[in-house]
């Protein structure tokens, strides 16, 4: 009997499936509903392929090899996402320029990834440094820039000492660099920026055509941060005690997502960088307070708002006036208002703001309640609502109409406006490193900013001597100056290039719209393919990029859509998260603690990917962080080799049984493929792919349980192992194929059609409940066994037979037997 030996047959099948082109997906076939299975492509780091690409690159090759024998024409596509900081410190560190690096590297993922049994359609492959591919992201950027989305503007930007460059907001998590771990700096540059703002509203709004999990789906909500509210005008109090200090006609607006509270403001904060700061401060009080702004300065927005944080501020001197009561209240200056946000001053109504209080107390300032706190006193702070005292003309309303009557009210006088404010800031567009793609933009002194004519595409990057990162503020491409003097393409005139390039974010952004017409070199994609394929079905990912990647390129496409580039409101109909897959102990993998586990080790070392590929889906529920176990692959390698086993002695028997003319007959093997069926299938539906995993190992047992008793040579054995290969082959596609075709099958086992399972064979997964009324029998139904007393209930009531016994009666008590009796009480 031959042995299982996964050396032997996976690189066989690999090098037949790519021959045959078996994973090929078909444009424009109308006959098949199309599936586009995407996962997020890799960028080609140096150490290779890892647990998570295994992970992520397996769940998705299950679904898609699912779908194509469920009758999909499957577009399961892959590339490089090879621009950006890690592909450059890589090359820097091993001291080869990035376009080595990315060869090298690429040409290792690609060696791995075909190691795995992907049934990927790699003629559709995309790698984003070529510049075939990036003459699109620069034409692309281009179409922003004609729309006014693409801007230059001189910015404070979050600047990673370290990597030396600018960064966007999405890419600096608790003040640090994503990632490099670094602290960010903050740095006065020019840079271009994507009007993402604009599109605030959509990229919420869009959120309900579309299938994401919930805290996906919420974090996205939370980053755009949607605030609802009013800005209201302060008039500064003229100042007679110091002379010059104000003058009469200035205000502060300010920015409040509760209106409602207006006669309860006491006092004022603006932001250290306020430029009202320095002109509403009074002479005696401008010593204090620039030091204090001084101060404020070093510290990071983090910091300021940490709420833990004693409050601290300084008083202008100046005043204000409340323009609900005309108090005069006091104006400080304080840390803890942004001047990023709103209009970087706020009305501070300690009373129902927990900050406000906090800085109240410590400066000994008044506070007027204009709700009262359900059961509490008048000495903590209530951020609720409730009904309006303390507050003139509107004392008694509820708060939702005390604010709108307030922005009504003083709207009127033109002193309120109801606005929406955003947390979500433009996206800074600019890295000022080697490898990325260039702007592709001419500055001109007398045409300013000139895009480069589209036939000039793309902007090349040019190779340089030295690629690493310079601290100046610019690129390194700034030191070439043949590259960098050009002419203006509108005079002709001397003009200089951008030498700031894109952020690897840019790439990424269209990249799956690619694979729907990879090589198309008049457009970035063609409207008809676009239309085919419409949107990707299901996209699997990494959790983490939550605000950068998947909202980034949200905002391409819906910008892309109202161009009429693609036919589609949405990228991603649906959207997984999987994952991550911690070393056995439970930490992080990482290089240095020593606790990575390498695929290709396990590949090779005689498991073979099938059993790697069980086990990773096996550990645990496709979307929880788990642990490495290491043992498990012996497990699953034997699990493999049971299927291996009794599928070589059905073939021994059945060769010897050849001249036999009789057939016996096992009735016990329908319903356990049956049940199989069943399981597996709903499973794939839930993406339950550990418990579909399960259920393969529970048929395999039972298989084996009725080897014992039964002659395994039949025909009816022959259907039932073939059964099991097309259910296991989604999972471990190597040995499901070999097998399959080792038992005469012609066609690959990943084109044959997914087995539909038949109720008639899952008798023992029925029970039979009696139904009665009043005491008397009147039905029985047959039900499944996990069916819970309310269907039971349910189906009892609506049964034909006792219908007309229920009708038109009070039900007046059910008692109900598990498992065996409904009994209906009703009145005779
Ligand atoms: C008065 C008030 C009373 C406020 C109250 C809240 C509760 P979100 O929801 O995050 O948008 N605020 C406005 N601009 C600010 C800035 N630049 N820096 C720090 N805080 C600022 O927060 C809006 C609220 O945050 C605003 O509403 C303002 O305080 C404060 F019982 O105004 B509120």
């Amino acid at each position: 009997m031959r042995r299982y030996n996964p050396k032997e047959i996976e690189p066989k099948w690999q090098k037949h499936w790519a021959e045959k082109k078996l994973y090929s997906a078909v444009d424009f076939d109308k006959s098949r509903p199309k599936f586009v299975m995407l996962t997020e492509f890799p960028y080609p780091s140096g150490v290779g392929i890892h647990l998570g690409h295994t992970r992520e690159y397996t769940l998705g090759d299950i679904i898609a090899r699912h779908k194509r024998m469920t009758g999909h024409n499957v577009l399961f596509p892959m590339g490089y996402d090879e621009f950006g900081l890690p592909t450059e410190n890589f090359a820097i560190k091993n001291k080869i320029s990035p376009q080595k690096a990315t060869k090298d590297n690429v040409a290792n993922f690609q060696k791995q990834l075909e190691a795995h049994g992907f049934s990927i359609d790699w003629d559709r492959r995309v790698n984003t440094s070529d510049p075939k591919y990036y003459k699109w992201t620069q034409w692309l950027f281009l179409q922003f820039f004609k729309a006014g989305l693409a801007y230059q503007d001189e910015v404070a930007i979050n600047w990673c000492p370290h990597c030396k460059t600018g960064l966007a907001n999405e890419e600096v998590v608790n003040g640090r660099h994503e990632r490099c771990g670094t602290l960010v700096e903050k740095r006065l540059l020019k840079q271009w920026l994507l009007r993402i703002t604009k599109y605030a509203d959509r990229l919420i709004d869009g959120l309900s055509d579309v299938d994401y999990p919930k805290h996906i789906a919420e974090q996205q909500i939370n980053w755009i941060g949607r605030s609802v509210g009013a800005q209201i005008k302060f008039q500064v109090a003229h100042s007679t005690s110091s002379g010059q200090a104000s003058d009469k006609k200035q205000v502060i607006e300010v920015f409040t997502t509760r209106p409602d509270t207006l006669f309860g403001a006491t006092f004022m904060v603006l932001a250290p960088e306020n430029p009202l700061v320095s002109k509403l401060t009074v002479e005696s009080e401008k010593h204090k307070v620039e030091s204090y702004v001084k101060v404020a300065q070093g510290k990071s927005e983090v910091e300021r708002q940490d709420t833990e944080r004693e409050k601290t501020g300084v008083f202008t001197g100046g005043y204000a006036i409340n323009p609900a009561n005309n108090e005069k209240i006091p104006i400080w200056v304080a840390d803890y208002v942004l001047m990023g946000y709103g209009t970087g001053a706020i009305m501070a109504v300690p009373a129902h703001d927990e900050r406000d209080f906090e800085f109240a107390k410590n400066f000994d300032l008044p506070i007027i309640y204009v709700y009262d706190q359900p059961g509490s006193k008048e000495n903590e702070c209530y951020s609720g609502e409730g009904i309006t005292k303390n507050s003139g003309e509107y004392n008694g309303l509820a708060t939702s109409e005390t604010r709108e009557k307030i922005v009504v009210d003083l709207s009127k006088k033109k002193i309120a406006i109801e606005k929406i404010h955003f947390k979500l800031r433009d996206w800074i567009f600019s890295r000022q490193h080697y490898w990325g793609e260039p702007i592709p933009i001419i500055h001109c002194p007398k045409h300013g900013t000139v895009p480069v004519p589209e036939d000039k595409l793309p902007i090349e990057l040019p190779i340089v001597e030295n690629y690493v990162p310079t601290d100046t503020g610019e690129s390194p491409l700034a030191n070439l100056h043949d590259w960098v003097n050009t002419t203006c393409p509108e005079c002709g005139d001397p003009a200089k290039r951008e030498t700031d390039t894109m952020p690897n974010w840019a790439g990424s952004s269209w990249y799956y719209l690619r694979y729907f017409d990879a090589h198309n070199d008049k457009a970035f994609a063609g409207l008809e393919k676009l239309k085919y394929w419409g949107t990707v079905d299901l996209y699997l990912g990494s959790l983490e990029h939550t605000t950068l990647h998947l909202l980034y390129s949200r905002f391409w496409h819906q910008f892309l859509y109202d161009q009429k580039l693609v036919p589609t409101p949405e990228p991603y109909s649906a959207r997984r998260g999987q994952g991550t897959i911690l070393a056995t102990d439970g930490t992080k993998m990482g290089k240095s603690k020593g606790n990575v586990v390498d695929p290709a080790e396990i590949i090779n070392n005689g498991y073979g990917v099938d059993a790697l590929r069980v086990l990773i889906v096996f550990l645990a529920p496709y979307d929880m962080t788990t642990p490495w176990n290491e043992s498990g692959i012996a497990g699953t390698f034997r699990f493999l080799q049971r299927v291996w086993t009794i599928c070589q002695e059905h073939l021994a028997e059945a060769e010897n049984r050849k001249h036999k003319a009789e057939s016996e007959k096992t009735e016990e093997l329908k319903p356990i493929v049956h049940k199989a069926i069943k399981r597996v299938t709903k499973d794939m539906h839930e993406l339950g792919f550990n418990t579909a995993v399960a259920a393969l190992m529970e048929l395999v047992n039972d298989l084996y349980k009725l080897k014992l008793k039964k002659p395994l040579g039949s025909d009816e054995w022959q259907l039932a192992l073939s059964t099991t290969l097309q259910l296991v082959a989604p999972f471990a596609p190597h040995i499901a194929e070999e097998l399959w075709q080792e038992m005469g099958n012609k066609e690959s086992v990943h084109l044959s059609q997914w087995p539909v399972h038949d109720d008639r064979y899952l008798v023992s997964e029925t029970m039979i409940i009696v139904v009665q009324v009043n005491g008397k029998v009147r039905a029985n139904l047959t039900l499944p066994v996990d069916s819970t007393e309310e269907e039971i209930k349910k189906a009892a009531e609506k049964d034909e037979k006792i219908v007309p016994y229920v009708k038109d009666q009070k039900i007046l008590k059910t008692v109900y037997v598990p498992g065996k009796l409904v009994n209906f009480v009703i009145k005779d």
